[in-house]
């Protein structure tokens, strides 16, 4: 790993780096830039860099050699960066309303300067705060849609896939991956576990049932050795900015070849926490059924889009090549393979490393402990037994 040319940036030599590129089509030549760190992921460095005089400004990213919010007692590669290049670049060409523009990307000082999508919030934010954003689930459907049909061998021939296989490997970050959500949790001393849950009876119990142990390995097994399409490979709702009008996939640095489910069950899953701490985020039951309903037919928008992205796409391609029956099997494997991953992105927010807010913003700690219990049972459901979307309803009937 080459860092000769490397620094990593403040506000003051981003300020700097972003006015030395002359973005022109951003900034005038003569205008004054200021930046401000926003950085609030895991891993990077995010600043906003902006005019003094006028409302424009632009993101830059750039990747650490370490995790950012541990610090250098654990080193990660910032190739990472050079892995969310490629696959911005990939997905961007693919569907550009999906992903946001990149401006300059510096292979050298692992970073990147993109649009800024301001006023636009994450879909987790959004979620917490009970926001309505007209059309999020046809789009993120379409998102998904596309980018997986169009870099799996559905489009690509195989020899084009195969190459595309190699430039995304990306080791380290799939590493995290397999053991952040589809390892720890499932040891009383996976490392990153949360203490307190580690305490919940329910937690011991799936800790130590072989049958549902079997479906875990098969979903990383799964998850390891299925190169499907071109997956975001960290699609939690926390990876989408959601505003009027746009919705757009950020972070891509867990980008790998995957099973097409996983991403599509780590948006669902995301939903589905937040479906369920929303009776301790709201005191007003009116509101909660209203917004669950919302949550709800936001999984059936994703899904019935993506699904139709599919076969628009198939309607061009080689049908003796692709009969329909088996694009058929192929979609009922996706959907069953999303519910196993929208359960294990379930359990890894709820027991292991990275507690997700939608849970830990309820202020009681009864209900929440309560909301994390039934978000576990759901888990457990959907994975011993994934059923259709009625299926699915029933589960969340019976929390
Ligand atoms: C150290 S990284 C922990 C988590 O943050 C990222 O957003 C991914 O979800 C990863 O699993
Ligand atoms: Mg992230």
């Amino acid at each position: 790993l080459n860092l000769k040319e490397y620094r990593a940036l403040d506000i003051k030599s981003a300020a700097e780096y972003v006015k030395k590129q002359q973005l022109k089509e951003i900034f005038g030549s003569d205008e004054e830039l200021i930046a401000e760190d926003i950085s609030d992921g895991n891993l990077n460095l995010v600043f906003r860099v902006k005019s003094k005089n006028s409302s424009r400004s632009v993101i830059l990213k750039q990747g650490l050699p370490y995790v950012r919010r541990v610090g250098e007692s654990w080193p990660l590669t910032p190739v990472r960066i050079l892995v969310e290049m490629k696959a911005l670049q990939i997905h961007g060409e693919i569907y550009k309303e999906g992903i946001p523009e990149v401006y300059h990307t510096d292979p050298a000082m692992f970073l990147i300067i993109m649009e800024d999508l301001h006023p636009a919030k994450t879909l987790r934010d959004c979620l917490i705060e009970g926001e309505y954003i007209s059309d999020i689930g046809v789009n993120i459907g379409r998102y998904l849609g596309r980018v997986m049909a169009y870099t799996s061998d559905f489009f690509l021939d195989i020899t084009a896939k195969r190459r595309n296989i190699s430039l995304f490997l990306n080791p380290d970050l799939v590493k995290i991956t397999e053991d952040l959500v589809l390892t720890n949790p499932y040891h009383p001393e996976g490392w990153g576990n949360r203490m307190e849950a580690m305490e919940y009876p329910e937690v011991r119990a799936l800790q130590n049932d072989v049958e549902f142990l079997s479906k875990i390995a098969a979903l990383r097994d799964k998850f390891n050795n299925y190169p499907q399409a071109l997956i975001h490979g960290d699609l939690h709702s926390g990876s989408i900015m959601a505003g009027d009008n746009l919705c757009k996939a950020i972070d891509l640095e867990f980008a790998t070849y995957g099973p097409i489910g996983f991403d599509i069950g780590n948006i669902i899953g995301s939903l589905l926490i937040n479906w369920i701490a929303q009776e301790g985020l709201t005191d007003q039951p009116y509101q909660c059924r209203q917004y669950r309903m919302y949550i709800m037919q936001m999984i059936e928008d994703i899904w019935d889009t993506f699904r139709e992205e599919i076969y628009n796409a198939w309607l061009n391609i080689d049908k003796r090549r692709w009969p329909s029956p088996y694009l058929e099997k192929i979609l009922k494997d996706i959907w069953e393979d999303a519910m196993g991953y929208s359960g294990t992105e379930m359990i890894r927010r709820t027991i292991g490393l990275g507690y997700i807010a939608d849970l830990k913003n309820i202020e009681d700690v009864q209900k929440r402990r309560l909301a994390d219990k039934k978000v576990l049972s759901l888990a457990l459901k959907i994975i011993k037994e994934p059923g259709d979307i009625y299926k699915l309803k029933e589960y969340l009937k019976e929390l």
